[in-house]
């Protein structure tokens, strides 16, 4: 079924490092409204905007102290609106970060609830008494460590599954879902256009709290509220008190998810949420637990794709990813430094034909690459910090953590948007809140937008024929050769268009023999100059043509 979210090519902004308008090192709105024409160039026709309520920024905005207003840094509802009309204006809609898994610490609901067993406000969140001396359960936090944290004014714990600052909202209590509803409303009426749904798929916790059975230290109690009892019920809520009343649509964030149980979310009639961002891709590095890390094979990548692919073919829509601000810069993880531009336009090509919706992270579409730093004092993310604490604690050399974290560190993906060669890559006429990378000089919007064969370049040529083709939204999906470690070929077809999409994933030549026969197909889109029939390193092909019979 047609439907505009299908046809969505969403950018995502991470505000506090996309564009300082005042030159106080941090990103703003204003920075994001000097960048619309950017966005209207590169050709993408929505943004996901990461938080800019109000915060104390333990987690950068993940960590929420009013709903219904805008950072002080970022600006104001003034700015946002201008934001939101520029965007309009431009045929781009906006679709905002919603954390309702947990507000702040400094929330005014917990403020109250903290000191004092009476308040209207303890039903809020999961206040209990721990047992001698120890937190009520053994659950622990996505970011290390006991999920509880003890509050000395009531002598009790409370539940925060990220960080301390961070504590859980009881979605059991109908009153905390009158205030979620109101405040999805005060933003759908300010003419937002959707939400993505912060770890949407763990609101529901079972009432009991019971121990987790895990032995391990990370994620131990998640059976107890990974897709929790209510989920859906409450979802349902959502859906018909607000979300079914505006034209708007959702992508919901929803962490250890399988298809199956992505399609009791998803699945179209049904529409609890319109798609969900799944990890399964993301392990093609590691063992499912992201610090835990092996070496990265293209057959898992490819594995992951085509799970998601065929289980959700023509029943859900896929959400297609490679980076947002809690993953490192896909070039260091399947491509190559060596091989930089071929293979970020390899992956942009591999990702974008497949059926779903495209998120593309701000810097992806110029090939920007991991944080350079070597000391932990230059990492700022509150995670990075937890788990080195959290890794000395078990054993692991320094040297062993800043190795892990080199690789993995959130802060990978949030240094400044490399806008220029100028300093601070044009970012910041200030001192940036995290440091640039030193290689904006060669990598920045200004020398991308000037070279006919940049990375931008391919996106754009990308993205315009995502909008002028159908077969690229509608078109079925089929993979060729799935057991090959080196090379990727699918095939989508939608009435009598047909796509052949032909990548190599390696620093290796490789051979290609097309799956059927080619002549009558034009190559629409080639990231090399020369059309061999053997794929040189990291070379991606696209060829459009009448659908075989
Ligand atoms: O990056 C991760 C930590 O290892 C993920 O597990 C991440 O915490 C998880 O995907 C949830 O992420 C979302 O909620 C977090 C916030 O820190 C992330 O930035 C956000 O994307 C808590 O709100
Ligand atoms: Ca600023």
């Amino acid at each position: 079924m047609k439907r505009d979210y299908k046809e969505a090519i969403v950018y995502q902004i991470y505000p506090r490092s996309f564009k300082d308008s005042n030159n106080d090192g941090i990103g703003d709105l204003r920075g994001i409204i000097e960048k619309l024409d950017y966005l209207e160039y590169l050709g993408v026709n929505a943004v996901w905007l990461s938080p800019v309520y109000k915060s104390p920024l333990d987690d950068n905005g993940y960590d929420i102290s009013d709903y219904c207003d805008i950072l002080p840094e970022y600006g104001t509802l003034d700015d946002f609106k201008e934001l939101i009309a520029g965007m309009h204006k431009r045929g781009i809609k906006l679709i905002m970060d919603l954390v309702i898994n947990h507000t702040s610490d400094e929330h005014p609901w917990f403020l109250a609830a903290k000191k004092d067993v009476n308040s209207p406000y303890r039903d809020y969140y999961f206040f209990r008494k721990g047992k001698k001396r120890r937190p009520p359960n053994n659950w622990t936090s996505f970011f290390g460590g006991s999920a509880w944290e003890y509050n000395p004014e009531t002598d009790d714990y409370y539940l925060h599954l990220f960080s301390r600052k961070q504590p859980d909202l009881n979605w059991d209590n109908p009153r905390v879902r009158e205030e979620i509803k109101k405040i999805l409303k005060f933003w759908l009426d300010l003419g937002v256009d959707g939400f993505r749904c912060d770890v949407i798929n763990i609101i529901s916790k079972n009432p009991d709290l019971p121990n987790g059975k895990s032995f391990l230290p990370i994620l131990r109690g998640k059976e107890h509220y990974l897709n929790g009892p209510n989920i859906h019920e409450y979802l349902r809520e959502l859906k018909n008190d607000v979300f079914a009343h505006y034209d708007m649509f959702t992508v919901g964030e929803a962490v250890m998810i399988t298809p199956e149980i992505a399609l009791s979310y998803i699945e179209e009639g049904r529409d609890e949420l319109n798609m969900v961002f799944q990890f399964d891709h993301m392990a093609a590095d590691n063992y499912y637990i992201k610090w835990f890390l092996r070496k990265y094979k293209p057959k898992r990548l490819k594995a992951a794709m085509r799970k998601w692919q065929s289980a959700l073919s023509g029943r859900g829509w896929n959400s297609l990813y490679l980076e947002n601000h809690d993953q490192p810069r896909s070039v260091n993880r399947f491509g190559s430094l060596q091989y930089r531009a071929e293979s970020a336009k390899m992956l942009a090509a591999y990702l974008l034909f497949q059926q779903g919706t495209p998120f593309i992270y701000q810097g992806q579409e110029i090939g920007m690459t991991n944080a350079h730093f070597t000391s932990l004092s230059q990492y700022r993310d509150v995670e990075t910090h937890n788990i080195y604490k959290l890794g000395r604690k078990l054993g692991f050399t320094h040297k062993r953590m800043m190795k892990k974290i080199k690789y993995m560190s959130r802060d990978n993906a949030r240094t400044p948007m490399q806008w220029s060669g100028a300093e601070n890559a044009g970012f910041t006429e200030g001192d940036p809140w995290i440091e640039v990378n030193p290689n904006h000089k060669e990598i920045n919007v200004e020398s991308s937008i000037k070279d006919p064969d940049s990375i931008l370049q391919f996106y754009r040529r990308i993205i315009a024929i995502r909008k002028e083709y159908p077969v690229c939204v509608y078109g079925s999906y089929r993979e060729y050769y799935p057991r090959s470690d080196k090379i990727a070929v699918y095939e989508r077809r939608y009435q009598d268009d047909c796509l052949l999409v032909a990548v190599n994933m390696t620093g290796k030549k490789a051979s290609f023999k097309p799956p059927f026969d080619l002549s009558g197909f034009r190559l629409i889109l080639n990231n090399y100059a020369k059309d061999a029939l053997e794929l040189l390193p990291y070379q991606a092909k696209v060829y459009y043509g009448k659908a075989p019979k």
